[in-house]
């Protein structure tokens, strides 16, 4: 073995790194060595400020004492235990909790470890759900286009983000998109909850005269779709979409993987839009981003629809070796204790009005284009550069990272979305460095 290949911390060849630019982050890389409350501290010993959560999933901010002493302790008092044909009290106890939010028909969960493990999941449930009715003629899946819902091949089929398609074959069969809901020459710079744009939800009515109800499954959309940018659902849509399944008896399935856990100030973007979907994929904030861990909520009939045979055969064959992990169950207990005894989801609630105006304030200033907001999440559209669309963004990225606070890009959209433990001086700091930014950069 040569020299250069030898294993060494100041090598970072090896790992391939995910949705990166690998070689210009390996000739200049931003290194994390340590987190606290707010801000992280990177390996020159500069503190970053957090304005993402990491990625939308440090709700209840860094290394907070309840969670890393339920981990240290649960890691040394049960590691490991198969969740196959036996059990441990933690994933109980989650479980019931995690249902507990929620109105009382959904009151199952199903363990995952990521976001994308449980969009799969939930469509494998919806797939199954009808078969196990008599309705096995239903098998197609309806995304919508700029949807986000992981990289599992299910999430790539209902999603539509078309860099995280192309390249990656014809993916699952039977899949169709409903059209996303991005107006900005209608909606460009609402406060909140866009005005127009309910109508298209009415496109589940041309999909379904398309394929016939007899043949779709379900639906799955993000509340607020994320990933893409932050795209809103206008004002009247999710209710329409939910009237347009029930009317076919279509399932729909909520994907609350960034939306869940207090980002909009409600426990769950289904509170906040007063919509109840049969299904809710969840992941990030249940363990704070602190150990991998995801589920599907779902509804007392659908878990009823399973269980009808004998009662010594399994009901449903899907299931993954760390499903319920106990470290990562002692982790989700002590971060809905600490979101119930800090009162995180009130703290973003008050905070979201503070939150909106400095977003706005951003409105004239240098590149901007759009402005969107909700609960604690927050998108600047920027004009693209001529010809070199995303370019402009990522400068805005680097640049903030100099000047101390991390942000998120997607294409030219800026995205943000802070722990919510987040205090005025922090929402300051993070808007203020941004206005320095988009000022100083072409
Ligand atoms: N559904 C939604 C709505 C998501 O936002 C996933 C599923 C997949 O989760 P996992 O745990 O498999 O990654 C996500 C993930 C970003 C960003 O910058 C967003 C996600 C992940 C990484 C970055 O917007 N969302």
């Amino acid at each position: 073995m040569s020299d250069s290949a030898a294993p060494s911390p100041n090598n970072l060849d090896a790992f391939w790194m995910p949705f990166t630019a690998n070689r210009q982050f390996k000739s200049n890389p931003r290194m994390l060595v340590s987190a606290k409350g707010m801000y992280y501290t990177n390996i020159e010993g500069q503190q970053i400020l957090d304005g993402t959560a990491g990625l939308w999933c440090c709700n209840a901010g860094h290394a907070e004492p309840r969670i890393v002493e339920a981990v240290a302790k649960q890691i040394a008092e049960l590691d490991y235990a198969p969740s196959f044909q036996m059990g441990h009290p933690k994933a109980f106890e989650l479980a019931a909790r995690v249902t507990s939010m929620f109105p009382a028909e959904l009151d199952h969960m199903f363990f995952t470890n990521s976001g994308s493990e449980s969009v799969d999941t939930a469509l494998k449930i919806a797939l199954a759900y009808h078969r196990a009715r008599g309705e096995g003629t239903r098998t197609r899946l309806i995304g919508r286009e700029r949807g986000y819902h992981g990289t599992g091949f299910g999430g790539i089929s209902v999603g539509g983000i078309v860099a995280n398609r192309r390249t990656f074959g014809t993916m699952l069969t039977g899949v169709d998109h409903l059209p996303h809901t991005h107006l900005p020459e209608k909606n460009a710079f609402s406060r909140g909850v866009p005005e127009y744009g309910a109508e298209l939800a009415d496109e589940l009515e041309r999909i379904v005269a398309l394929h016939d109800a007899s043949t779709i499954a379900a639906v799955i959309v993000e509340p607020i779709a994320g990933s893409t940018g932050v795209i809103l659902p206008p004002k009247g849509y999710l209710e329409r979409l939910r009237k347009i399944c029930d009317k076919h008896g279509i399932l729909l399935i909520f994907d609350e993987v960034i939306t869940g856990f207090g980002r909009l100030g409600t426990p769950f973007a289904t509170d906040f839009f007063g919509v109840k979907p049969d299904l809710v994929t969840l992941a990030k904030g249940l363990t704070s981003g602190t150990i991998p861990m995801g589920g599907v909520i779902c509804s007392k009939e659908i878990y009823n629809a399973f269980m009808t045979g004998p009662d010594n055969m399994i009901e449903l064959f899907h299931g993954y070796t760390y499903s319920g992990h106990p470290v990562a169950a002692a982790a989700g207990l002590a971060t809905l204790d600490t979101y119930k005894e800090e009162g995180l989801f009130e703290r973003a609630n008050a905070l979201a009005p503070y939150w909106e105006d400095a977003v706005h304030s951003l409105k004239g200033t240098r590149h901007v284009t759009d402005l969107r907001n909700l609960g604690l999440i927050g998108a600047i559209e920027l004009e693209s550069m001529p010809d070199k669309p995303t370019v402009r963004a990522v400068n805005a990225f680097k640049k903030c990272y100099e000047k101390g606070v991390m942000i998120r890009t997607t294409g030219d959209i800026i995205a943000l979305s802070p722990p919510l433990i987040a205090e005025k001086n922090h929402v300051d700091q993070i808007f203020e460095t941004i206005r320095s930014v988009l000022n100083e950069i072409e």
